[in-house]
C-alpha cells in the first residue's frame, strides 16, 4: 500500500479546470478556490514499512489482556448490592483525533476498558500517556484496516484474549482531498472505501457475535458517520457531492483495473471517495439494524460528532486549508467543536443509558444536548443498504 503525506506547502491559485461542470474541491480546494500542483510526497521508504512491522509484532504482544470474563452484574455476598463489571470497548483509530477523546473520557470514568485498536502501536502509546489515561483502563492491539489480513489477525487476537466485547466503535478514516491518483488498501481496494467502509465491515461482521455473547446491560456498535455525507445538509452539498450512483464501482472492487476506483463508477476524487464511504458507514449501520437488532438487543447507530476542524484527518490537506478551516467552522458555520466535546459526545453514544436506540443517526444541537438527526435519501435507501451489504461481504470474502 501506498502511503500518501500531507501537502507540504501550498503553491498557486488556480481556476477550476475548464470542462469540468460545477466548482470542484479535487484539487486541493479551499473553501470554493482550487489550488493546483501543491507538493506532495510518497513516504513508502522502508523506514515506515519497518515501524508498522515493528508495530505489528508489538501490537500483538501488547494484545494480551485478562482472561476472565466475569458476568456483567454481580451481586456482592457482603451487602447484597448488585454491581457492575467494567465494560469492554474497542475503538478504531484511538490514536488520534475523535478516537483518542472518545477513549480519554470512557477511560476516565473508570467504568470502561478501552481497547484502543490502532495500526501505529507507537503512536497509540503515547497518545494514550499524554492523554493521562491510566494502564489500567486500556490496551492497545493492533489493526490495519487497510489490510484484511490484519482485521482478521485482530479478531483471532481478541478473541483469544477472553475478554468480553460489549461496544464496538468504528472510527478509523482515511481522507484523501489532495490525491491526484487513487491509493489501494492491500487487497487492491481504493484506500478510502477499502479502510472507512470494507475494513469496518469486515471486523464488524466477525465481532457480532462476540457482541451477541455479551451480557453487559447495553451492547452497541456504533459506526461514525458525518454531515458531509448528507446531501440533504448545506455541508453536504459541497461539491464534490457523495454519490453512490448504481455501485457499478463497488461490484468491480474499486481497484482501477477492470473497474473504477469509485463506487459509483466515475473518475477518481480522494473527497468524493471519503463522502461515498460515510455514506456506506450509515447504510451498513442501518442494515445492521434492520438484520440483527431484534435478535439481539444489540444496539445499531451512528452519529455526526460535529465539525472537529483541528483533528489529523484534514493532514492531507495544504497548509492554507489546516489554517483557515477551524476559524472558518468557529466563527462563519458554527458548526465547530473541540476534540474534547466530541469525545464526550461519542462516549455518551457509548454508554449512556438514554442512548439505547437502535438503528438511528445522533447529533447534537449547539448547547450540546443530542438529537435523532435525519439521513439524505441515499443515505437512508433500504435497497442501496441491501446491495451494499451484499457486494461487501463478497469483497471482504464472507460470500
Ligand atoms: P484523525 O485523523 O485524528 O483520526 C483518524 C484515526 O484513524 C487515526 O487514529 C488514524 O490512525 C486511524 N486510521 C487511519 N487509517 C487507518 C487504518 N488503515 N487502520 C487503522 N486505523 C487507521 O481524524 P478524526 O478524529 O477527525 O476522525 C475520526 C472519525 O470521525 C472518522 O470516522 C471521521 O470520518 C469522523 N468525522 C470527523 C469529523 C471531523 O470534523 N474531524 C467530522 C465528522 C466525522 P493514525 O493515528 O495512525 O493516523
Ligand atoms: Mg464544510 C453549516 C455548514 C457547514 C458545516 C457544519 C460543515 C462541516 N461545512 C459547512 C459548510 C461549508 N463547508 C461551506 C459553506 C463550504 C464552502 C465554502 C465548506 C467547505 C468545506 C471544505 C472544502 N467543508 C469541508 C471541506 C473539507 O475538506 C471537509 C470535508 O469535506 O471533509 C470530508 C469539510 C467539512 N465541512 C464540515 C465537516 C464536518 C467537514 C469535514 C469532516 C467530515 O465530514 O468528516
Amino acid at each position: 500500500m501506498a502511503l500518501q503525506a500531507a501537502a507540504l506547502l501550498p503553491s498557486t491559485f488556480s481556476v477550476p479546470k475548464e470542462g469540468k461542470s460545477g466548482a470542484s474541491f479535487k484539487d486541493s480546494s479551499l473553501f470554493g478556490v482550487s489550488f493546483a500542483d501543491h507538493i506532495k510526497a510518497d513516504f513508502t521508504s522502508s523506514a515506515l514499512r519497518c515501524k508498522r512491522e515493528f508495530n505489528q509484532r508489538t501490537g500483538v504482544v501488547r494484545a494480551q489482556t485478562t482472561a476472565t470474563a466475569a458476568p456483567a452484574i454481580t451481586r456482592s455476598s457482603m451487602d447484597g448490592k448488585k454491581t457492575l463489571r467494567k465494560g469492554s470497548v474497542i475503538i478504531t483509530g484511538a490514536s488520534s483525533g475523535l478516537g483518542l477523546a472518545t477513549a480519554k473520557a470512557l477511560a476516565e470514568t473508570g467504568k470502561w476498558h478501552v481497547i484502543m485498536a490502532c495500526r501505529d502501536f507507537l503512536k497509540a502509546e503515547r497518545a494514550a500517556k499524554s492523554a493521562g489515561m491510566s494502564k489500567e483502563n486500556y490496551s492497545i492491539m493492533h489493526l490495519d484496516l487497510a489490510s484484511l489480513d490484519s482485521v482478521r489477525q485482530f479478531v483471532d487476537s481478541y478473541k483469544r484474549s477472553g475478554r468480553p466485547l460489549d461496544v464496538l466503535v468504528c472510527n478509523a478514516a482515511v481522507y484523501q482531498p489532495t490525491a491526484k491518483e487513487p491509493s489501494f488498501t492491500a487487497e487492491g481496494f481504493e484506500l478510502s472505501v477499502g479502510t472507512n467502509h470494507l475494513g469496518h465491515f469486515l471486523l464488524s461482521r466477525l465481532l457480532l457475535d462476540d457482541l451477541k455473547k455479551s451480557d453487559y446491560p447495553s451492547k452497541r456498535l456504533i459506526i461514525v458517520g458525518s454531515i458531509t455525507g448528507n446531501t440533504n445538509t448545506l455541508a453536504g452539498n459541497v461539491p464534490p457531492k457523495a454519490n453512490l450512483g448504481d455501485l457499478r464501482g463497488l461490484a468491480g472492487g474499486l481497484n482501477g483495473l477492470n473497474t473504477s476506483t469509485m463506487i459509483d463508477g466515475g473518475e477518481f476524487d480522494g473527497a468524493k471517495a471519503y463522502k461515498d464511504s460515510k455514506v456506506c458507514n450509515m447504510l451498513t449501520m442501518q442494515e445492521f439494524h434492520r438484520r440483527f437488532h431484534e435478535d439481539t438487543g444489540i444496539t445499531f447507530a451512528s452519529l455526526y460528532p460535529g465539525c472537529i476542524a483541528t483533528t489529523g484527518l484534514f493532514r492531507e490537506h495544504i497548509p492554507l486549508f489546516r489554517l483557515l478551516f477551524p476559524p472558518f467552522q468557529k466563527y462563519i458555520t458554527k458548526g465547530f467543536v473541540s476534540e474534547e466535546e466530541a469525545g464526550k459526545r461519542l462516549a455518551q453514544v457509548v454508554s449512556d443509558p438514554s442512548l439505547t436506540k437502535s438503528g438511528v443517526y445522533w447529533s447534537w444541537n449547539k448547547s450540546s444536548a443530542s438529537f435523532e438527526n435525519q439521513l439524505s435519501q441515499e443515505a437512508s435507501d433500504q435497497e442501496k443498504a441491501r446491495k451494499i451489504w451484499e457486494l461487501s461481504e463478497k469483497l471482504v470474502g464472507l460470500a
